[in-house]
């Protein structure tokens, strides 16, 4: 018999015996899975070491999230991992209490090699069941964390020890299977670099997971049931807060996304086109690149694009839906404005015909008696961060002079650029911060000097928290 055949039938014969045991554990020996190639296999070359990275691979950088710590024991790369409530801000002076891991809100960033053996000791700390899958791995059925189906749910306080032996490269992502659970916010990228750099290499690799939440004024806790969105984030930031990715000009750039949420998110770049080089089922390979500057990131899926950034200057990097290039939409519970723009106050106006948005016969409409903390609702104007007077607004005349000016008002500028200053956005046009909500962010192709300077800039502030 060979080794093959001997190996697959090895596998069947183990995979009878978990399903009979019926255990909540996995400190059992796992045998791989029947061995077929993947896909897309990895270039071949031999294993790096897992405290490595393959020849011309960069470490992929997760704005405004960290890496997830990890430790070897006897060559396993052993990473803890809590699903527990986060507290978080997806912009200054915006909380939310939402769900993660370790802390963080998406989860760290996973980074290890084709090749690498993990294990991920997963901890439930949350007061319901929880379970972990690992979105679009090819590993041993009993580690596909569907709750139910490959295991018993881990229970609050308990753990599950998952383990395999990673042979996919790309980018992947870890999620609670629980589908309420993720619309909490339980999600993180699960990265894993090639043996060696595809080619042409890059010279930056970025990663953003693209989240929506329904957060109503004066709460802090999303509303999973919601079917409409009015926070939009990128790594768990909203504009103008996101970190703006740096490049030198004439680098190689990948950046990667992935979406988990109710909508699907047209991502564009200005200023370059970029090539698709990448999918939630690792690299993909085609003879010619097909240019893009938008890209369809839809539920569930990851896209990798790369481009060369040719183009100096601070460019936009968003999802194209109108709604998501938006904060704290809240429209719907009263006029966008008062003092001569708009008459009447805040808990009326905006196609409230009788009463106010607050009251019996609006608020159901409003879905404003749903969620947690409801009962605390006031009425609070709706301009994002409150307290600042737009200045660029004009009285609402119409043009004929009679009424108001049709569809008056719709957008405002408020720039906060001071709230949301960090090394990353030196140098940036004074006032670029209001031009920058949502599920936006800024890729700057920098000159060689300044992106030293704003290197420079990261070290000074790092060494002033340390102090
Ligand atoms: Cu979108």
């Amino acid at each position: 018999m060979d080794v093959k055949r001997r190996n697959f039938l090895r596998g069947l014969v183990s995979a009878a015996g978990v399903a009979g045991a019926g255990t909540a554990s996995a400190q059992h020996v796992h045998e791989a899975p029947a061995q077929k190639p993947a896909l897309h296999p990895a270039p071949p070359a031999a294993p790096v070491p897992p405290d490595k990275l393959g020849a011309g691979v960069v470490p992929v950088i997760t704005p405004d999230l960290p890496d997830m710590p990890w430790r070897l024991e006897d060559g396993v790369k052993v990473f803890e991992i809590a699903a527990e409530h986060v507290r978080t801000e997806f912009l200054p002076g915006r909380v939310v209490d939402a769900w993660g891991f370790n802390g963080s809100v998406p989860g760290p960033t996973i980074q290890v090699n084709d090749g690498d053996r993990v294990r991920l000791i997963v901890e439930n700390r949350l007061p319901e069941p929880f379970s972990m899958h690992w979105h679009g791995l090819e590993i041993p059925n009993d580690m596909d964390g569907s709750p139910g189906l490959t295991q018993d749910p881990i229970a609050p306080g308990g753990r599950f020890v998952y383990e395999f032996t990673l042979h996919q490269n790309g980018t992947f992502f870890y999620h609670s299977h629980m589908a309420m659970q993720e619309m909490m916010g339980m999600i993180g990228l699960f990265v894993i670099h090639p043996r060696r750099a595809h080619a042409p290499a890059v010279d930056r690799d970025y990663a953003i997971v693209m989240q929506e939440w329904a957060i109503l004024p004066n709460n802090t806790i999303p509303n999973t049931l919601a079917m409409e969105f009015n926070w939009l984030t990128f790594n768990g930031k909203a504009g103008p807060a996101t970190t703006p990715l740096l490049c030198k000009r004439g680098e190689r750039v990948r950046i990667r996304f992935v979406n988990l949420g109710m909508d699907h998110h047209p991502i564009h770049l200005h200023g370059h086109q970029f090539a698709v080089t990448g999918s939630e089922g690792g690299r993909i390979r085609t003879t010619a690149d097909e240019p893009a500057n938008t890209v369809l990131v839809g539920v569930a899926q990851a896209r990798d694009i790369e481009f060369v950034a040719n183009n100096p200057g601070d460019w936009h990097l968003h999802c194209h839906l109108p709604h998501h290039m938006m904060n704290q939409m809240a429209s719907m519970v009263g006029p966008l404005m008062t003092g001569g723009m708009r008459p009447g106050p805040m808990t009326g106006g905006m196609g409230i015909v009788t009463g106010g948005a607050l009251g019996e016969s609006a608020a159901p409409a409003f879905g404003r008696a749903l969620g947690v903390g409801a009962e605390a609702e006031r009425p609070m104007p709706n301009i994002p961060l409150g307290g600042q007077q737009p200045t660029l607004m004009q009285p609402a005349r119409s043009t004929s002079g009679q009424g108001m000016y049709p569809g008056y008002p719709q957008d405002m500028f408020m720039a906060m650029d001071a709230a949301v200053a960090k090394p990353e956005t030196f140098g940036l046009r004074p006032g670029w911060s209001g031009g920058t909500m949502g599920m936006m962010t800024i890729v700057r192709v920098l000159s060689a000097e300044m992106f030293d300077r704003i290197a420079e800039l990261k070290v000074e502030q790092a060494r002033q928290v340390r102090a």
